[in-house]
Formats: structure tokens, sequence, C-alpha cells
């Protein structure tokens, strides 16, 4: 009885290391503003200060299209100025996944009168492979997955370990 237990206990462990790798190697989708979504009174300084984002991530941004809109600005100057004027692309459907497909900075603001000014903008800065690599290295992101995958088998096996002592 209680060896099914424990082998149980081993099985539950096993999964949960499994579900970790699967969440830290695959690419992640980012909220814009969290579960507030894309509204003014969210901080998005902050709240990208938070994230991680990697090539291959998408960020959503939800919102009511009636009210707001989303508009990327080329450069840092028109994202400080809000220049919307200068916008490359625009979008307006309320809930608009756009994908990171290669490192660098993005910059995003919302494309009604006066948003932009209130703070209802976020710059994206895009992380070759995973957060500890570092740029311009090709071989970095193939080694730090590597590395998670040792951790998981490391992990794995610490449970049948921890079973022979008890
Ligand atoms: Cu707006």
């Amino acid at each position: 009885m209680e060896m099914l237990m424990m082998k149980r206990a081993v099985f539950v462990m096993i999964a949960a290391v499994a579900v970790m790798e699967e969440k830290v190697l695959a690419d992640q989708r980012h909220m814009v503003g969290g579960s507030q979504g894309w509204e003014e009174s969210v901080d998005f300084d902050s709240w990208a200060s938070a994230q991680t984002f990697k090539v291959g991530d998408q960020i959503v941004f939800k919102y009511n299209s009636g009210l707001h809109s989303v508009v990327e600005l080329p450069d840092e100057s028109s994202y400080k100025n809000c220049d919307i004027g200068n916008a490359i692309e625009s979008k307006s459907s309320g809930n608009d996944a756009i994908k990171l497909t290669k490192s660098g900075t993005r910059y995003f603001a919302c494309g009604t009168i006066g948003h932009c000014s209130q703070g209802m903008k976020v710059k994206i800065k895009i992380a070759t492979g995973t957060a500890s690599s570092t740029p311009s290295s090709p071989s970095s992101s193939s080694s730090s997955n590597s590395h998670y995958s040792l951790l998981g088998c490391f992990l794995m096996l610490l449970p049948f370990y921890a079973l022979r002592f008890m």
C-alpha cells in the first residue's frame, strides 16, 4: 500500500518536471498588460520589465476595439514623442497577436488620440534565445536548451535516489 503511494508520488513528480520543462522551452504568449489587458490604467513599463520576451514568443493585445487600437512605431524617438503618424503597422481587432520574429526592440502604442501620451505605450525588448544567453552567439540557444534538459534529467532521477533511503 505504502509502496504504491510512493510510486504514485514519484510519477507525479516526474510529470511535474516534464511540464515545467515544457513551459521553459515552449514559445510563450504574453498578454500585454496582464489580466487588465491593453488599457490606459496599466503601467506598461513595469509590466514589460517583469517579462522575458524571446524570439518565437507572441504578444497579445486585448482591448475594446471601439476605444483603442495598436500601432507599431519604427523607432525610439517616435515612441518617446508618440508620433502615431509614423506608424509602420496598425491593428484594431481588439484581440491582436503579434509574433516576435527577431531580436531587438519593438515599440507599440495606442492609436487613439491622446492615449499614447497618457502612457498607453509599451516597449518590447526581445532577447535572442532564452534570457541568460548572450546575443550574437548562434550556438547559445541550443546550449541553453540542453542545459535545461540536463536539469530535467537530474530532477527526474532525484525521487529514485530518495526512494532508496526510505
Ligand atoms: Cu487607447
